[in-house]
């Protein structure tokens, strides 16, 4: 369940823009399930989940290098996800390294096992990850 959390970090801070004062009544899980769902179908797809994790990673690798390392994430990188997505222990997160770390959160957040993301598993996997 730890597992989710980066993902809603980077999901987070992505709706950040979005997220109003004078909006306060609409949960910050809706703003990520509201941007994620790029089609509108009122779910989130493999395919939506993948551009918003590639979105963040392409936003977050400031120097193109295709890699994150700890000063281009900041603090993420003393959460002890960072190293453990880190598999081949080299310091840096590989765009490969985080799809397969997207797409095993997707798998876990995905209760019903369907490939899709509906916004009442999306509001578990964000509870859990609290
Ligand atoms: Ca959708
Ligand atoms: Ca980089
Ligand atoms: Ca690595
Ligand atoms: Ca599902």
């Amino acid at each position: 369940v730890k597992k989710i959390l980066l993902s809603l970090v980077v999901l987070a801070g992505l709706a950040h823009a979005a997220a109003t004062p004078a909006k306060a009544e609409i949960t910050e899980v809706e703003i990520i399930f509201i941007n994620a769902d790029t089609n509108g179908d009122l779910v989130i797809g493999k395919a939506e989940f993948i551009i918003v994790a590639t979105t963040q990673f392409d936003l977050t690798d400031s120097d193109r290098n295709n890699s994150l390392d700890k000063k281009e994430v900041g603090a993420l990188a003393d959460d002890p996800e960072f190293s453990d997505n880190d598999s081949d222990k080299d310091g840096a997160l590989s765009f490969e390294e985080m799809i397969q770390e997207k797409l095993a959160d997707f798998a876990s957040a995905d209760t019903n096992g369907d490939g899709l993301l509906s916004f009442e598993e999306v509001v578990k996997a964000y509870e859990g990850a609290q």
